[in-house]
């Protein structure tokens, strides 16, 4: 059972989270719903196309992103949290910065989703006196900087080794283990090669015991494998989907949401039967 405020998600079944990007500069589909209502207008394709939670995006993460202001990061996601969540929608914001993350909780966010893993000073208190859920997610390095001269030893044993600290670090804030997702941090500081050996070693962290959510839609390592363009990375980012929920990953993080809900309907059926 996964508790992110009043909604809760038995976790019977693989989860979906539809992205929705505020920036004028993210990676895949940067500024195409900064404008207007087309920010609403996709949360809502999203949903009919079966979302369960749709994570909201202020700040771009790619590599080499410039670092988005709290004031400019508020001014973006908050008027869109306050508009969806009002429709009782699970919203998730992906935010670093505290102050975010408790305007965004006002407004009525039920998930934080945090690729610092709730390292900020103060972030760990601002989950911890509300009943949201976190995902807690892996990045080796910076955003700005966490591309270049990557290295392991062991990726899988690095990851789990962060995840299991940070989750001792949420429980020990008071932050209750039925809200807490783990993540591994898909392209945070990997190369293509780190990305394929914690696919492939999924099920460790999900040994760890706590719901584990995924994100490789249209990243780079789909595209290095297909040779395909960011808007071209469908199929590969539902094998990579798929490959993840066979070795037990409950939430997937996807822009293409309706080919990934159909996948995973699939996927379902072939399981149960
Ligand atoms: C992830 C994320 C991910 C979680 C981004 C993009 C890059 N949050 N935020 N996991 N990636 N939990 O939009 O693809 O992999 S930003």
């Amino acid at each position: 059972m996964l508790t992110c405020g009043a909604h809760r998600f038995p976790l019977d079944r693989t989860l979906v989270m539809g992205v929705l990007n505020v920036t004028p500069d993210s990676f895949s589909d940067g500024g195409r719903y900064f404008a207007g209502t087309a920010a609403l207008d996709h949360a809502r394709k999203m949903l009919d196309d079966g979302a369960d939670i749709i994570d909201i995006g202020g700040e771009s993460t790619r590599p080499g992103a410039a670092p988005t202001s709290e004031r400019e990061e508020l001014a973006r996601v908050v008027p869109l949290i306050e508009k969806i969540a009002a429709r009782g929608v699970p919203v998730s914001v992906d935010t670093r910065k505290p102050a975010v993350m408790q305007a965004a909780i006002a407004a009525g966010a039920t998930m934080i989703n945090d690729v610092c893993a709730l390292r900020a000073p103060g972030a760990l208190e601002v989950v911890a006196g509300h009943s949201v859920a976190v995902c807690l997610m892996h990045m080796k390095g910076e955003p700005a900087t966490m591309q270049q001269n990557v290295t392991y030893t062991d990726v899988v044993a690095d990851v789990k080794i962060f995840l299991v600290e940070r989750a001792a670090a949420a429980e020990a804030a008071g932050i209750t283990r039925d809200r807490i997702v783990l993540d591994p941090g898909f392209g945070f500081g990997k190369k293509v090669e780190h990305n394929l050996v914690l696919l492939r070693r999924l099920s460790e962290i999900v040994a760890l015991g706590f719901p584990v959510a995924v994100g490789m839609s249209r990243k780079s390592t789909i595209g290095a494998l297909t040779g395909r363009e960011v808007g071209e990375r469908v199929a590969g980012s539902i094998a990579a989907a798929l490959a993840a929920v066979a070795r037990g990953a409950k939430i997937i993080r996807a822009h293409d949401v309706r080919e990934t809900v159909d996948a995973l309907k699939v996927w379902r059926a072939v399981q149960e039967g």
